[in-house]
């Protein structure tokens, strides 16, 4: 992989507006520039072809590092095959927020260790909430997380989340984990989802990017603790799903 020179940003720049990467910025492409040059970024020309040019596909936006199409079409079809005896064994639940409203996403987890939420509280657990143990994390995910982070240590909990039509996730910090110096991992498959990331504590300002199938992003360092989202979903804008939605696998070490 290249690294492009900081004289290539403005084309760069372009070619990320033509692939809709940054969206949801109130002035368009001069925010986007603009946030360019506050941030520390690094490009990458990862071949990517798209309408025949090369595109590049890393961005470091408030140290989120994101990975634009890491997954190519055929191994994100390949990881909805390996989901699926997985959800058979340990179904999605629509998990409750411990004051009793029902979340709006669905959720199951592979793993050692699964997250849950019900009325006593968010926690990892070992056990479905319907009694099973978790399924393993199949080795096509962990491939992913060993890739991205090189970390030896592998994660005990893949948290599996289902977006449906209107399925939206309020802005929230992940605290539930014993030691936040690991990274999570995310990964999103079928439809379109616009994500914002805010600050290490809650309100001020936010910026938004749309994640589409494919794509994966780190989270680690500041922005491991950092406030984040899922605004909406573009439903229907993927064919990876026969029913459509979303699938994110957020890879954690929760112990
Ligand atoms: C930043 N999931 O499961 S993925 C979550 O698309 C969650 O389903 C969203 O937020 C989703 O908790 C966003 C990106 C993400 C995931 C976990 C994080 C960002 C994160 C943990 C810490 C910091
Ligand atoms: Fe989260």
């Amino acid at each position: 992989m290249a690294s492009l020179p900081r004289s290539d940003l403005r084309e760069w720049l372009y070619t990320i507006a033509r692939l809709g990467v940054y969206k949801g910025v109130t002035r368009g492409l001069q925010a986007f520039r603009n946030a360019a040059f506050r941030e520390s970024w690094t490009f990458f020309d990862n071949d990517t072809v798209r309408n025949g040019e090369s595109a590049m596909t890393q961005l470091l936006l408030r140290g989120f590092d994101i990975r634009k199409c890491y997954l190519e079409t055929s191994a994100q079809s390949a990881l909805v095959d390996v989901l699926r005896p997985i959800l058979k064994s340990a179904p999605l639940f629509h998990p409750t927020t411990p004051s009793g409203k029902k979340m709006s996403v669905r959720m199951t987890s592979a793993g050692e260790l699964g997250w849950v939420s019900d009325k006593n509280g968010y926690r990892y657990q070992g056990k479905h909430p319907k009694g099973g143990v978790w399924p393993a994390i199949p080795e096509e995910i962990m491939t992913i997380w060993r890739d991205v982070t090189g970390s030896e240590r592998a994660p005990d909990c893949c948290l599996i989340n289902y977006y449906g039509e209107g399925t939206r996730m309020g802005m929230h910090q992940d605290k539930d984990e014993v030691d936040f110096s690991w990274p999570v991992v995310s990964v999103s498959l079928g439809d379109d989802a616009l994500f914002r990331i805010g600050n290490t504590t809650r309100g001020g300002k936010t910026e938004s990017i749309w994640l589409g199938s494919g794509d994966v992003v780190i989270m680690g360092g500041p922005a491991r603790l950092a406030y984040h989202g899922i605004d909406r979903i573009r439903f229907g804008s993927s064919r990876l799903l026969p029913k459509g939605g979303r699938i994110n696998l957020t890879l954690r070490v929760a112990t």
